[in-house]
């Protein structure tokens, strides 16, 4: 066996690599851009990066190569906090929202997240399925190769079990790779209104362990706000599930500063996601302990909310990711590029970072910084070809699909925008 593959003639070339610690400060921005490069690809993976035609000396006559025209290529992006399984949609709220209606209001109403565990309760496991095959095809269109995707729609154990087994199964035959999160604290059923500690009982006690046996869940999550989960009950839940062994995020100082950032440096937490109320002990506390902090953009945008304090993070060294938070409330769009556009407008990062936090750093935030996040040699083949000159180009040109091509682990499966893989 040799090179399969050689994708040569590529305008700009966005490494990555070099870095085994996630970028922080400086490092997110400074990034290593090879111009009239080449890539080539053997079982999957990346085996040579370099200039010009200096692929010839390693190819055979079986190598395939292929003509990136000019074009800029990037590592797959990754989007490492989604909602992806659920049943159902909340257009309906949309008018409520629009006329000022609070989003934990909606919730507190009966709706909300709890309108979606209606409809995700309703669903058949093909319904399920099949909806969200849809929104990860969406998605690898838009160049992502990866992303995390959560439960948290059943708030009962046959529920979480049948979401997160429909991520299992699409994790099996899409090209797009899932990691899988139990978000079983992601709100306090009605049954269990008034007993809080009856409904962690059961999560801690009966689920978690279940989910942890079948080997359905990486990681473990709760929805910490004002309203929700409170700071004892979130730290109380986390806890428990790191003795189970999950990895632990947290839906973190989303609408108030309840001190959710300073409780993911506590407790170690990977990532801890949202941050727009973050308080600056907690940012600091997260730069000492490395918590990946994973902004989403689209959410503040939708809840017409102010946006997390990315320009303190990253001069507190705060590794920053950004994410869709694609789900049927807050964040109804799987199209990680206009979040990446959101990075720039709405929280005034450059467009070099926000390609450091779609990729490496979101790498980072779901613990495959081994495997993907940068071109390099030994990594998983996961390449984004852009019909666009540059970075900056990405970034300024918004609304759109740039996409022209993308690799999974060296197989082309976007051309001309289109998915083109066998599609079960
Ligand atoms: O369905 O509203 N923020 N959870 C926490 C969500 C948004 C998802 C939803
Ligand atoms: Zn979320």
């Amino acid at each position: 066996m040799g090179v399969d593959l050689v994708v040569k003639n590529i305008g700009k070339l966005v490494t990555m690599r070099g870095n085994s610690s996630p970028r922080v400060g400086e490092e997110m921005n400074n990034l290593e851009i090879l111009e009239n490069a080449y890539i080539a690809i053997e079982n999957g993976k990346f085996v040579a990066i370099g200039i010009g035609e200096g692929y010839e000396d390693i190819v055979s006559k079986y190598t395939r190569i292929e003509n990136a025209n000019g074009l800029l290529v990037t590592p797959g992006l990754i989007d490492a906090h989604t909602h992806l399984v659920h049943g159902g949609s909340r257009e309906n709220e949309f008018s409520k929202k629009l006329s000022g209606v609070p989003y934990i209001e909606v919730l507190k109403q009966g709706g909300g997240i709890l309108s979606t565990v209606r409809s995700t309760k309703e669903a058949t496991f093909d319904n399920l399925y099949t909806k969200a095959k849809k929104s990860l095809d969406r998605m690898l269109e838009f160049g992502v190769t990866t992303i995390e995707s959560k439960s948290g729609y059943g708030l009962e154990l046959d529920t979480e079990l049948k979401q997160l087994k429909v991520a299992k199964e699409l994790d099996k035959y899409h090209p797009v790779d899932l990691v899988h999160t139990f978000l079983g604290a992601h709100a306090i059923p009605v049954e269990y209104k008034d007993n809080h500690k009856q409904f962690i009982d059961i999560l801690v006690e009966d689920m978690m362990p279940k989910i942890k046996d079948l080997d359905l869940a990486e990681f473990c999550d709760v929805f910490c706000e004002d309203g929700v989960f409170t700071i004892e009950e979130s730290e109380y839940i986390l806890n428990k599930s790191k003795e189970l062994g999950y990895k632990l995020k947290i839906h973190a100082d989303e609408i108030v500063s309840l001190g959710g950032a300073e409780l993911s440096a506590k407790l170690g937490c990977t990532s801890s996601d949202h941050l727009m109320a973050a308080s600056e002990e907690g940012m600091k506390q997260m730069a000492q302990s490395g918590v990946i902090a994973n902004i989403l953009p689209g959410t503040s945008f939708n809840l017409n909310k102010s946006y997390a304090d990315a320009r303190k993070m990253i001069e507190l060294k705060v590794p920053v990711s950004l994410s869709s938070d694609y789900n049927p409330g807050s964040c109804p769009s799987e199209n990680l590029q206009f979040i990446m556009q959101l990075g720039c407008l709405g929280l005034k990062m450059t467009p070099n970072e926000v390609l450091s936090a779609v990729t490496i750093n979101a790498a980072h935030a779901i613990d495959r910084q081994d495997e993907i996040g940068s071109i390099e040699v030994g990594k998983k083949a996961d390449l984004a070809i852009f019909d666009a000159p540059n970075v900056e180009y990405l970034m300024y040109h918004f609304g759109i699909n740039h996409i022209d091509r993308v690799y999974k682990e060296g197989q082309l499966v976007v051309d001309n925008k289109q998915v083109i893989y066998d599609n079960k």
